[in-house]
């Protein structure tokens, strides 16, 4: 590695906001699998420190409002907070980026407090590889907190669960949300449920459809009402997020889930260079002749991705 690069490292732990952002750039745009080995080298020895709270629910519910009261909390406790925005609808735009931005800027000026918005659709790797290695880092540089926001639904909604140690599930009364949270799979994850907005009308008949479909399990998930532009509610929820930290530690299950974030992450690098690979070698004078075989119906296509998973 490059002299300047471990310095750019070494400032970035020592709580450099510049040199932070430098680092999650590479990381963001999946610099050489090289540079990432080295980067993590350095990075990996001091995380497992810090708090990951992943909020999610569908677009507006109010998720960046919750998160910039909770960011305000944590701060008078004078820990200090990072923000991962992922925002997977619309990376080109950069329209939710600004807005988020915009609406954090009463901590702008904050240095406990670090603001990321990452466009991650497309990417190699995919949603939560990049968020895992982000949330790696900003641990290593000392964030106390770190809150990731997803919007979205399905998929990307799901993956949060593979990193944050607390997911809460933001809903608004308004939208026949309950019907979602079982389909979309999010009433596995929730450890948490946030029912925004509820200074709108239906939020009781939403908190008493929710409770009805919770499974009980040893942590029995909490139904909040918040209304986040009120600052209704946010102490409660900042108790409650509390009491499941708390509760993650007593009970083992923090060690569980860093176990299973981190076989996450080996199953990401793997695919992420794996990929790669197979690319690679369909573009070789070896992977062209077995494609014009293909072609020319002399070999199958299971038979070839035999071949090159032998290359
Ligand atoms: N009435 C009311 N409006 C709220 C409340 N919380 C947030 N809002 C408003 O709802 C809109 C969306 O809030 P955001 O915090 O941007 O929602 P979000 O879930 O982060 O949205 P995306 O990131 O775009 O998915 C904003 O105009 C907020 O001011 C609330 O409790 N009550
Ligand atoms: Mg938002």
């Amino acid at each position: 590695m490059k002299k300047t690069d471990e310095h750019i490292i070494t400032k970035a732990l020592q709580g450099d906001l510049l040199s932070l952002a430098r680092i999650l750039s590479k990381v963001e745009n999946r610099c050489s699998e090289l540079k990432l080995n080295k980067l993590m080298s350095k990075i990996y020895p001091h995380t497992g420190k810090a708090r990951v709270i992943g909020i999610t629910g569908p677009p507006g519910a109010g998720k960046s409002t919750l998160i910039d009261r909770l960011v305000f909390h944590y701060r008078k406790l004078g820990k200090k907070v990072a923000v991962v925005a992922v925002d997977p609808s619309s990376p080109y735009t950069g329209g939710a980026v600004l807005g988020d931005r915009i609406r954090m800027q009463a901590h702008a000026s904050d240095s406990g407090v670090f603001i990321r918005s990452l466009g991650t659709r497309g990417k190699r790797g995919g949603l939560s590889h990049a968020t895992q290695e982000l949330v790696m880092v900003l641990d290593a540089a000392s964030f106390d907190v770190i809150l990731v926001e997803t919007a979205g639904v399905g998929q990307t909604e799901l993956d949060i669960a593979k990193l944050a140690q607390t997911v809460v599930v933001v809903l608004v009364p308004e939208s026949g949300d309950s019907i979602q949270v079982m389909k979309a799979g999010l009433m596995e994850i929730a450890d948490l449920f946030v029912i925004n907005k509820c200074d709108h009308n239906g939020a009781d008949l939403l908190e008493r459809e929710i409770l009805s479909i919770i499974e009980k399990k040893l942590w029995s998930t909490p139904v909040l009402k918040t209304a986040a532009t009120g600052d209704i509610g946010i102490v409660e929820l900042f108790r409650e997020l509390e009491n499941h930290g708390k509760y993650l530690m007593a009970s083992g299950k923090l060690e569980e889930k860093r176990l299973e974030f981190l076989k996450t992450e080996i199953q990401d690098i793997l695919t992420e260079q794996l990929s790669l690979r197979i690319k690679k070698t369909l573009l070789s004078s070896r992977g062209k002749k077995l494609l014009s075989k293909l072609m020319h119906y002399t070999i199958n296509p299971y038979k070839v991705a035999a071949k090159i998973f032998k290359i």
